[in-house]
């Protein structure tokens, strides 16, 4: 039986672009209570007290903090749950997703 030759392809490689991260960002208001924010985080992005309470002051002082990188769909379900969770309570929560430079 004569051999199968598989001859390689002498293309380029296509570059595969590795879709990009995307932050989901806090933003500070004047009215949700310190301590719904930091149950919040807690909840939506599995963060203990200590992680939650740092981004809640930190959003607190400079009026936005970055909380956690994910895929674009995971990014952007966290911050529509997260700030739905403010909505629910009359809340001005909001959390916003952008993709990573
Ligand atoms: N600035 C809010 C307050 O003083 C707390 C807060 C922090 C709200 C971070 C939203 C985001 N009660």
């Amino acid at each position: 039986m004569s051999p199968v030759i598989v001859k390689r392809a002498r293309t380029a490689k296509p570059q595969i672009e590795r879709p990009r991260l995307h932050k989901v960002i806090l933003i500070n208001d004047d009215y949700t209570p310190r301590e719904f924010v930091v149950q919040v985080l807690k909840a939506e992005f599995r963060m203990s007290e200590d992680q939650a309470t740092k981004v809640m002051l930190t959003a607190h002082q400079r009026g936005v903090c970055v909380v956690a990188v994910f895929s674009r769909d995971i990014a952007e379900t966290k911050a529509t749950r997260a700030s739905d969770a403010g909505r629910a309570k009359g809340y001005p929560l909001r959390f916003t997703t952008e993709p990573e430079e």
